[in-house]
C-alpha cells in the first residue's frame, strides 16, 4: 500500500496494558479501523476450515508469537477490506509487530508507520487487570501461568520493536495507569496535533 494514502499507527504495550481499550475511543474520535491482530488471530482460529486454527490455539495459550506470515496475511485482509468496502484508510494496528522481523517485514511489504503510540504500565497493574478480566473473558490466556509467559515475552521480545522505533523518532509514550479517562486525554493531544 502507499504510504501517502494508507495511515498506520502502531499501538504498542504489554498484555492487558489498555491498547483495546484506548483503541476503541479513538476510532470514534478520530475515523481510524481499529484492527487487534490478537483479535484478528482469535477470529481465524474459530474459523470454520481454518488450516491454522491448532497452530493459533497453541501459540496464544503459551503467550508465543504466531508466526509472522499469518498476522500479516490476516491484517492485509482486513486492511484491503476496509479500503474496497467501506473507503477507510486509516489503521489503529493493535498489539503488532510484537517480533523485529515482523516490524521490518510489515513496513517494507505492507506499509510503513506514522506513529507508534506505546503504552507503558507496570506489570503489577496489567497482572491485576489480566485477573480480573479472566474473571469472564473467556481468553485461554487470561491465567496466571499463561500471564505470566505472555510478560516474559514482551519483555525480551516486543519491547525492544519498541526500542527500534524510538530510534527512529516514532514512538508517543503514554503511561496506562491512571484511570481510562484520563489516560485517554493524554493520547487525544497526541492525536489531535498528528491527524486533527
Ligand atoms: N483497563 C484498560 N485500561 C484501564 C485503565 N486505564 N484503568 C483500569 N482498567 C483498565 O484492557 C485490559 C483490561 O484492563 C480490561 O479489562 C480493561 O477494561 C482494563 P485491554 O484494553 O483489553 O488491554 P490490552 O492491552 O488490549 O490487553 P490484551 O490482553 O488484549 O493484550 P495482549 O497484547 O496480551 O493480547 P493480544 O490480543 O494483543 O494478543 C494475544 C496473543 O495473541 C499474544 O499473546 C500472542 O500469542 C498472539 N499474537 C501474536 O502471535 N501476534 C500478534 O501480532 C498479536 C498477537
Ligand atoms: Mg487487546
Amino acid at each position: 500500500f502507499s504510504a501517502d494514502k494508507v495511515t498506520v499507527v502502531f499501538v504498542l504495550g504489554g498484555p492487558g496494558a489498555g491498547k483495546g481499550t484506548q483503541c476503541d475511543r479513538l476510532k470514534n474520535d478520530y475515523d481510524f479501523v481499529h484492527l487487534s491482530a490478537g483479535d484478528l488471530l482469535r477470529e481465524e482460529q474459530n474459523r470454520e476450515g481454518s488450516k491454522y486454527g491448532d497452530l493459533i490455539k497453541h501459540y496464544i495459550k503459551e503467550g508465543l508469537i504466531v508466526p509472522m506470515e499469518v498476522t500479516i496475511a490476516l491484517l492485509e485482509q482486513a486492511m484491503r477490506e476496509s479500503m474496497e468496502k467501506d473507503n477507510k484508510y486509516r489503521f489503529l494496528v493493535d498489539g503488532f509487530p510484537r517480533k523485529m522481523d515482523q516490524a521490518i517485514k510489515f513496513e517494507e511489504s505492507v506499509v510503513s508507520s506514522k506513529l507508534v503510540l506505546y503504552f507503558e504500565c507496570p506489570e503489577q497493574v496489567m497482572l491485576e487487570r489480566l485477573l480480573k478480566r479472566g474473571e469472564n473473558s473467556g481468553r485461554t490466556d487470561d491465567n496466571i501461568e499463561s500471564i505470566k509467559k505472555r510478560f516474559r515475552v514482551f519483555k525480551d521480545t516486543s519491547f525492544p520493536v519498541i526500542e527500534a522505533f524510538e530510534k527512529e523518532n516514532k514512538v508517543k509514550t503514554v503511561s496506562c495507569v491512571k484511570p481510562v479517562d484520563e489516560v485517554y486525554q493524554e493520547v487525544r493531544v497526541i492525536f489531535d496535533k498528528m491527524f486533527e
